[in-house]
């Protein structure tokens, strides 16, 4: 089980709308098939770790991190395609969450004299494939906050200069990170005063995440490395109902996806832009920032997970905060984290938190 999860960790961030699954068959104590989700979620695992195995998955057992589906979807059924090769046993990991499964998988292969076991290393399933079950249950995507910043906190000096404040091994980690997400989310802030690209960089992947930029006003610069590269990599523009039609016109021709939200006050309602972002189909956005976005989502209590690379520099008061306002009075309404992890990478520390649940 513990290699079909990591086996299920290589569809991650690219095979969205659905859950990145892993699959290995074992007979007579020898692995004879292993598969994953592939790229924009099918095939799904199991028929390709059952083509690996061939003749060899009759009387086998096969191991999936997520109980095998049992609708007509664009592909036949999973839990079919076992009965049909003649698996003798089924170990999953976690139920599926989807309402056009949910149990049904396990009880088509039961019916069918399949020897079915679920709950092995469900926790640490239910951790990999959390994005999904988020979007299937509460119809958004999960969403991990990463911010670099300064000792104390800061993300840029008084002047704006904020490159670099981490070192360049914290960098890769991060185009790491967000390799394994399927949207990279900032505000419009940050897209103008970074003129970011948000892309993967410089580690040999050949997909790039979903680019999320969220702006009520839609006042971001056309002349800009998101503009230049929205043809080639997803350009996602979350916008106000009230945006200018001329700017809606101009990003749409440029082959943007525009998707008009709600307001809450004078900011763009953070539930609303979640849940858009779970219908269009993601499972994972990976927010870096700005201030304003990070503190909105954390305020709504939309943050599932916070990522932080700290650097041996201090910045002071002049400096830029990571986070704007949180309207935090008392320390009990401050929102809480559980660490998860902390260790150095080159010059800085990384440590990532957990929402308490
Ligand atoms: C599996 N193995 O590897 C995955 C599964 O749209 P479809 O027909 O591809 O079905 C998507 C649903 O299939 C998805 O919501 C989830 O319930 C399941 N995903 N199931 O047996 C897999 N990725
Ligand atoms: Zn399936």
């Amino acid at each position: 089980m513990a290699l079909a999860l990591s086996l299920g960790r290589r569809g991650q961030g690219r095979c969205w709308p659905n859950p990145a699954v892993g699959c290995v068959i074992v007979k007579d104590g020898v692995i004879v098939g292993r598969g994953w989700t592939q790229p924009g979620g099918r095939p799904h695992a199991e028929p390709v770790a059952l083509a690996q195995a061939g003749d060899a998955a009759r009387g086998a057992t096969a191991y999936v991190s997520l109980e095998p589906c049992s609708h007509y979807g664009k592909t036949p059924p999973c839990a079919l395609a076992l009965i049909e090769a003649g698996v003798a046993r089924v170990v999953a990991a976690i139920e599926d969450s989807d309402p056009r499964v949910s149990g049904q998988g396990f009880e088509m292969m039961r019916a069918a004299g399949i020897e079915v076991t679920t709950g092995v290393m469900a926790e640490e399933a239910a951790r990999d494939l959390a994005g999904f079950f988020l979007k299937t249950e509460q119809g958004r995507p999960f969403v991990t906050l990463k911010l670099a910043s300064s000792f104390d906190g800061r993300i840029a000096t008084g002047s704006g200069q904020s490159k670099w404040i981490t070192g360049p091994d914290a960098r890769r980690v991060v185009h790491a990170m967000r390799a394994r997400h399927d949207a990279v989310m900032v505000g419009a802030g940050t897209a103008r005063a970074d003129d970011p690209s948000l892309t993967v960089r410089d580690l040999g992947v050949e997909y790039q995440p979903v680019r999320v930029v969220v702006s009520r006003h839609l006042d971001l610069p056309l002349m800009s490395q998101l503009a230049r590269t929205a043809k080639e990599v997803p350009l996602w523009l979350c916008h106000g109902q009230g945006a200018d039609s001329e700017r809606i016109r101009a990003w749409d021709g440029i082959g943007a996806k525009l998707l008009s939200c709600n307001l809450h006050g004078v900011q763009l309602d953070p539930t609303d832009i979640l849940t858009q972002l779970g219908a269009a189909g993601l499972t994972s956005v990976f927010c870096e920032g700005g201030s304003a976005l990070a503190a909105t989502l954390l305020a709504h209590d939309l943050v599932d997970e916070l990522v932080g690379f700290t650097a041996g520099v201090t910045i002071g008061a002049e400096g830029l905060p990571a986070l704007g306002a949180l309207g935090v009075g008392r320390l009990d309404e401050a929102p809480r984290f559980q660490l998860v992890d902390s260790r150095p990478v080159g010059p800085d520390i990384l440590h990532r938190w957990r929402r308490a649940q």
